[in-house]
C-alpha cells in the first residue's frame, strides 16, 4: 500500500521526532506547525486504518475549545452533537443529570475519536508537515543525550529520524516506553475484572443524551456518533470470545439491561463495527526522561466508563506543545521540566474518575455487598444536587483543568 509521503522525501533530521499519529500525535505536530517548529510524525498502520479505527466519542468541554482554538475545531462545531446531560439509568428507572446547569454551561461534544483524528491529519497534510505512514519505529535511541534517534522502517529498510527532542505518542502498545531507562520510572496498574463489548450500529439513536446504565446483568452504555447511528457497550467477561456474541444475542441483552419500567423502547439495526476490549488502569510517573517524553495512551490509560483516555492525550500534547515551544523558540526550560509533573497529577485525577465511575456502574458476580452499594452510591448521586455536580464537573472538564485544582494549565 502506497505511503503518503514519499519514503524519498523524508527528512533524516527534524526538532521533535513523534512516534504515533494518534489523537496525541497528531495534535502535537499540528500544534508545533503553529508555533513554527519542525517536526516529523512515523505511524506503523495506513492512513486508512488510523482514520477508520472506532473509538472515543466524548470530547470534554475544555478540550473542544483547545481544539477550536488549534484552528481545527470547525467540522466537530458543525457536525458534533453538543449535550448537556447524560442519564443515570439502574432499578429499572432513568434519572437525568444536569451536567450544563451544574457547571454553569458547560457540555461535551459527542464526535468521534477517527473524525479528529481525520481532521488533524487533513490539517497536517495541508501544512505540508511530515507524516509518514507505513512507518513503524523499533527503538529510540539516545535519549540521555542531546540528539536522540527514532530508528524505523519503511518500505521494508530501516531509518534514522535525528531529533532534538522524541515524543512517545505511540498508544499503550507502543515502544517508546521501552526506551525508559531501568529504574526510572515507577508503573501503577490495576486490571479490571471485565471487559467492554462495543458495537456501531446503522440505527437512529433511541435517546438524546448518553444513558450510563446499571443493571444486575451488568453495565450498558447507549451512545451515539450521529442521528442516523448509535454506539452501544457491554459489560462482559475480559476474555470474552466475540464469537459468543451473534448480533440477535447482542440486542436481546441490551434490551434485558437497557429496559425500564416506563414506555421507553430500543431500536436496533445492522451492526457495522465490534470489538472487545478489556479494561485497564496505568500510570506511568513520570514520563520525561532525557530528551524523550511520553503523551497520551503511551503514558497512561482509563478504562473508558470516565470517557477521559482521548481527553487527557489532547491535553497533555497541548501541554507539551506549550512547553518544548517556550524551550525551542524562547529558550525557557521551565515548562519541559515540570511537564511529566503536571500530566501526572492530571492522570490520576483522571484515574480517580475512571475508577469512581467504573466501580460504580459495573456489578461484579457474587460481591453481593458491593452491589448493594453500588445502588446506595447511586441513589445519593440522583438525590442530592451536590453529588451531581461534583460528578458533572469531572465529566465534562477535568483534562484541561486537573493540573492547578481548577484553573487552565
Ligand atoms: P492511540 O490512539 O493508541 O494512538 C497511538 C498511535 O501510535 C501508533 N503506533 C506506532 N507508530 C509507529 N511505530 C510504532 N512502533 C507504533 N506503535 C503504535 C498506533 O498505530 C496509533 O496510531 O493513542 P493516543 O494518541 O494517546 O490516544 C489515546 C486514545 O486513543 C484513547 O485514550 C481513547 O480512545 C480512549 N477511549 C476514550 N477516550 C475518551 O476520551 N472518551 C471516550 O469516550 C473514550 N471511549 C476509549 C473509548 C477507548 C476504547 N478502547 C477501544 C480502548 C472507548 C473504547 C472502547
Ligand atoms: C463512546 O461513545 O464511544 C463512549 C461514550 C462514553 C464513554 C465511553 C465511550 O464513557
Amino acid at each position: 500500500m502506497a505511503t503518503e509521503q514519499p519514503a524519498a522525501e523524508v527528512p533524516a533530521r527534524t526538532g521533535v521526532g513523534i512516534v504515533g499519529a494518534g489523537p496525541a500525535g497528531l495534535f502535537l505536530a499540528h500544534l508545533l506547525g503553529l508555533a513554527g517548529i519542525d517536526s516529523v510524525v512515523v505511524e506503523r498502520h495506513s492512513r486508512r486504518h488510523v482514520e477508520e479505527r472506532i473509538r472515543a466519542g466524548v470530547v470534554e468541554h475544555g478540550i473542544a475549545e483547545l481544539l477550536e482554538s488549534g484552528g481545527v475545531g470547525d467540522r466537530m462545531r458543525r457536525e458534533g452533537l453538543v449535550h448537556h446531560g447524560i442519564e443515570l439509568r439502574f432499578g429499572g428507572a432513568g434519572h437525568r443529570i444536569a451536567m450544563s446547569e451544574l457547571t454553569g454551561g458547560k457540555a461535551i461534544t459527542v464526535y468521534g475519536q477517527q473524525e479528529i483524528v481525520k481532521d488533524l491529519i487533513a490539517a497536517r497534510i495541508e501544512s505540508g508537515g511530515p507524516l509518514v505512514f507505513e512507518a513503524e519505529a523499533l527503538a529510540i535511541e539516545g535519549v540521555d543525550g542531546p540528539s536522540p534517534a527514532v530508528r524505523y522502517r519503511l518500505e521494508g529498510r530501516e531509518r534514522v529520524l535525528s531529533c532534538d527532542v522524541v515524543a512517545g505518542c505511540d498508544g499503550f502498545h507502543g515502544i517508546s516506553r521501552a526506551a525508559v531507562p531501568a529504574g526510572a520510572a515507577i508503573e501503577y496498574q490495576r486490571e479490571h475484572p471485565f471487559g467492554w463489548l462495543g458495537i456501531l450500529a446503522r440505527v437512529a439513536p433511541s435517546t438524546e443524551e448518553l444513558i450510563y446504565c446499571r443493571h444486575e446483568r451488568g453495565f450498558a452504555l447507549h451512545s451515539m456518533r450521529s442521528p442516523e447511528l448509535s454506539r452501544f457497550y457491554l459489560q462482559v467477561a475480559p476474555d470474552e470470545p466475540l464469537e459468543s456474541w451473534p448480533d440477535e444475542r447482542i440486542w436481546a441483552e441490551l434490551r434485558l439491561r437497557l429496559s425500564t419500567t416506563g414506555d421507553w423502547s430500543l431500536a436496533d439495526g445492522p451492526i457495522l463495527e465490534r470489538s472487545i476490549t478489556a479494561m485497564r488502569s496505568f500510570v506511568l510517573e513520570p514520563i520525561s526522561f532525557g530528551s524523550l517524553h511520553l503523551a497520551g495512551d503511551a503514558a497512561h490509560i482509563v478504562p473508558p466508563t470516565g470517557a477521559k483516555g482521548m481527553n487527557l492525550a489532547l491535553a497533555d500534547v497541548h501541554d507539551l506543545a506549550g512547553s518544548l515551544t517556550a524551550l525551542l523558540v524562547e529558550g525557557d526550560e521551565g515548562p519541559l521540566e515540570a511537564y511529566s509533573k503536571r500530566c501526572v497529577r492530571r492522570a490520576w485525577q483522571a484515574q480517580e474518575f475512571s475508577t469512581f465511575m467504573t466501580t460504580l456502574l459495573h456489578p461484579l458476580p457474587g460481591d453481593d455487598f458491593g452491589n448493594r452499594l453500588q445502588l446506595a452510591r447511586l441513589e445519593q448521586l440522583v438525590g442530592s444536587a451536590d453529588a451531581a455536580r461534583h460528578l458533572s464537573e469531572r465529566y465534562v472538564d477535568l483534562a484541561s483543568t486537573a493540573t492547578t485544582g481548577g484553573g487552565r494549565s
